[in-house]
């Protein structure tokens, strides 16, 4: 079945050749991909040793995560499949994506989501999306779970990141690296939740380094909430908690998929603290990047080990922005106050401006 491709230049018209797609291949885009890898300034640490840390900013996608690098490939291939119906289990950023790629489809969506534990911008927009959204009592890897379920016995599309063409889109964020910094980068860091996205970094550099693209691979770098690490750890947390809810996953899909990058790349899993969280994304802020607290974590996890001297003088370290700050607008409020209004004099704003 061959649906009517609308207009809308995306990761999959970029990279065609390098996905599983054909002709008979509906593309399903918002024009997802292509998105800023832009130098930080700072941190002082990094640059009185020459590293050089970029912040790749997937929050500037379409639905404002990396999410839908993915969703475009697995509603595109959902589609060509002769699905009518896509569903998944989200901690926010793959149900707004999901919502916005069946939309833009036409077929339905059914989500369901840890009830109490979503940021307010992700409700928002899979709500007005359009999407059949069901609150449960119970975590993220309840609702993965249950999901699952439902989707073995019906005819629905599961489209978490075990739906292997997510994983087929999300690489496409290691080609957009190294085709803009004409190799890879020394190191990858990325938040690691339910650990889809650093199998996904990883498998775009190991394609591109098997076909001589690339000459060497980034060691990947990846970061777990500390209340929600169970990678870390060594077995599932029962009841993940983080600030960042974005990955507040206690028990990973793509738990072995992680450790085969990490162990392959040469790289590390860590935890990092909600504070160290937070002092990342209020560091990001004010490089210009918003990014929501989770996504912060990569850079977090990163700034850490360049202060303990891990990382070698002259490397270049790419930390994933997952996901835009405007998400968590609770969480940003919280940090922020707003000062009192002034009357509106000449007097009073340059006063208040110490100008
Ligand atoms: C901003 O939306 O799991 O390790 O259901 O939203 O591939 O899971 C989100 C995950 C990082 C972790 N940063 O990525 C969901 C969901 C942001 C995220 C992650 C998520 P994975």
């Amino acid at each position: 079945m061959t649906a009517m491709t609308l207009h809308a230049r995306g990761l999959i018209h970029r990279w065609r050749n390098r996905l599983p797609v054909t002709d008979a291949t509906p593309e399903i885009s918002l024009g997802e991909g292509n998105t800023p890898l832009v130098e930080l300034r700072g941190p002082v640490e990094a640059r009185e040793l020459g590293i050089r840390v970029f912040a790749k900013y997937d929050g500037t996608n379409p639905t404002g995560s990396f999410k839908d690098r993915g969703m475009t490939m697995a509603v595109s291939k959902a589609l060509e499949a002769g699905a009518t119906a896509i569903a998944c289990a989200s901690t926010g950023n793959t149900s707004a994506s999901a919502a916005a790629y069946a939309s833009r489809a036409g077929v339905e969506c059914i989500i369901i989501l840890p009830a109490g534990y979503v940021a307010a911008g992700k409700i928002a927009q899979t709500i007005l999306m359009g999407a059949k959204i069901i609150q449960i009592d119970g975590n993220f890897d309840d609702a993965l779970r249950l999901v699952r379920l439902l989707c073995d016995e019906s005819p629905v599309a599961l489209v978490n990141s075990v739906n292997p063409y997510r994983i087929e889109g999300q690489k496409t964020i290691a080609f957009e690296v190294c085709d803009e910094l004409g190799g890879a980068p020394e190191y990858h860091a990325m938040p690691v939740g339910n650990a889809g996205n650093i199998t996904a970094h990883w498998k775009g550099y190991t394609e591109l380094f098997a076909d001589h693209t690339i000459s060497s691979r980034p060691k990947m770098i990846g970061f777990q909430a500390a209340g929600s690490a169970p990678i870390v750890l060594g077995y599932p947390v029962e009841k993940p908690e983080t600030i960042a809810t974005a990955i507040r996953i206690g028990n990973p899909a793509s738990w072995q998929q992680a450790l085969a990058a990490r162990d392959q790349s040469f790289g590390v899993i860590q935890a990092v603290t909600d504070d160290e969280i937070l002092e990342a994304y209020k560091f990001l802020a004010k490089e210009g990047l918003f990014c929501e607290p989770a996504s912060a974590a990569s850079f977090a996890g990163a700034w850490r080990m360049i202060k303990e001297g891990t990382i070698e003088p002259g490397s270049r370290i790419v930390c994933t922005l997952t996901g835009h700050g405007l998400k968590d607008p609770t969480t940003a409020g919280k940090l922020a106050s707003l000062p009192d209004a002034i009357p509106a004099t000449l007097e009073a704003i340059s006063r208040a401006a110490g100008v």
